[in-house]
């Protein structure tokens, strides 16, 4: 059930410290990792522990969490030191989404092109 932690979600299993990750950052509603193959000098990924496919579905089923989500994904970039930086919230199959549990990316440590493609 969305919301409900999920047997066969590897994100679910990283927020539950039963795979391991490299983590950046946690708070008791979400956790920051590294992203295992990253797509700038700097990618994290924030994670709300809840389990939801998305992050609109997130936000419409627990707002101040995905209000969470959004602050810590700003807490990264100061953290990491970012002046200029991504969140990207990819959502369906054709705009690259590949983990079926809501997460931002945090990208930045080099330029990054606008319109993305
Ligand atoms: P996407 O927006 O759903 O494509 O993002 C999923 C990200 O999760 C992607 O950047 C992967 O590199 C990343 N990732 C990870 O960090 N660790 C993993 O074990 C797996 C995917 I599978």
């Amino acid at each position: 059930m969305a919301g409900e932690p999920q047997d066969d979600c590897l994100f679910c299993k990283i927020a539950a410290g039963h795979i391991p990750a490299t983590i950046i950052r946690e708070t008791d509603t979400t956790v920051a990792f590294q992203d295992i193959n990253p797509q700038a000098p700097t990618h994290i990924l924030v994670i709300p522990r809840l389990h939801h496919r998305d992050a609109a579905s997130l936000a419409a089923a627990a707002p101040a969490v995905a209000a969470d989500v959004l602050r810590e994904a700003g807490e990264v970039a100061v953290q990491e030191k970012l002046e200029s930086y991504r969140i990207v919230f990819n959502t369906g199959s054709g705009a690259g989404q590949t983990v079926w549990h809501a997460h931002a990316h945090v990208l930045g440590g080099r330029g990054l092109q606008w319109p993305p493609g």
